[in-house]
């Protein structure tokens, strides 16, 4: 999973709908989707979910659901993202099964060290830069604290908070396999463009680091 990963605001999406903005962003090459929907019922998360994962049907692109086991089982969704106040992520996958996939957020050295004996897929580097669209961070690691998890972890990388095309590469020079977006996507005219530029700017990164 290396490239420029898709985390959904439904709220950011605004009148372009939010499965507007997963097409485009898959047609331009997303390597991921992450449901995130923060306001939602979990009747209304269950069927964006199952409405989404259907438009996704033909794109072999995995559809992740940010903190809910339940909403990712009831959908079949591809994993479940998962931060330090959610399920804890050894009973995650016993809930899950060996199979899906299953990112967990870091926001302390303490999380980056214990998340070494967990059976988890990726990390989440969060945040790596300030963000509006997420406030209740704790650490912002920086490229530098970016670097360091990279030579600690054994696990990959998935870098989010205040990225774009602009510091892309950089991100990815530091050591992060994929580089996680909402706004610089979802609060876009042109969700194509956007995911177009980011996709070229990072999947060049990556073939040459
Ligand atoms: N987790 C850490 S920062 C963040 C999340 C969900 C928000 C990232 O949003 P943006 O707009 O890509 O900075
Ligand atoms: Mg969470």
């Amino acid at each position: 999973m290396k490239g420029i990963y898709l985390v959904t605001d439904s709220g950011l999406c605004r009148e372009k709908t939010l499965e507007f903005t997963v097409t485009e962003a898959l047609r331009a090459g997303v390597c991921c989707v992450q449901l995130r929907e923060k306001n939602s019922t979990t009747r209304g998360f269950v069927e964006t979910a199952l409405r989404v994962k259907a438009s996704m049907a033909d794109v072999d692109v995995p559809l992740i659901i940010n903190d809910r086991i339940d909403v990712a089982l009831a959908c079949g969704a591809d994993g479940v993202h998962i931060g330090q106040d959610d399920m804890p992520a050894v009973l995650a996958r016993k809930l899950l099964g060996p199979d899906k996939i299953i990112g967990l957020s870091v926001e302390s050295w303490e999380d980056v060290e214990a998340a070494q004996e967990l059976d988890v897929d990726y990390l989440g580097v969060s945040p790596v830069f300030p963000t509006p669209t997420k406030t209740d961070t704790k650490t912002v690691w920086g490229l530098e604290g970016l670097a360091r998890i990279r030579a600690f972890s054994r696990h990959p990388l998935v870098a989010i908070g205040g990225l774009d095309a602009a510091n892309a590469r950089d991100v990815i020079r530091a050591g992060a396999d994929s580089i996680a977006v909402v706004s610089a996507i979802c609060g876009t005219a042109d969700p194509y463009g956007a995911a177009q530029i980011l996709c070229e700017t990072v999947n060049f990164n990556l073939d040459k680091p």
